[in-house]
């Protein structure tokens, strides 16, 4: 497992985070992620052989968000 922090803009408040969450939980080799709006980051634990961090990002593009590098 891997554990990664992105830093995600435009989270503002519960629900940005909740759909961060959701978002990257549909991904098959995330065990979890943990957004934090007030910071702009979300740690992700992962498989590394089963996701990318392209997955990653393209999830929170999904949710609305942008992942900046
Ligand atoms: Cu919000």
């Amino acid at each position: 497992m891997t554990d990664k922090t992105f830093n995600v803009e435009g989270m503002s408040c519960g629900h940005c985070k909740a759909a961060v969450e959701e978002e990257l939980g549909k991904l098959s080799g995330v065990e979890r992620s943990n957004a934090d709006f007030e910071k702009g980051t979300v740690e992700v634990r992962y498989d590394e052989k089963r996701v990318t961090t392209g997955d990653i990002k393209n999830a929170v593009e999904e949710a609305g968000y942008t992942v900046a590098v």
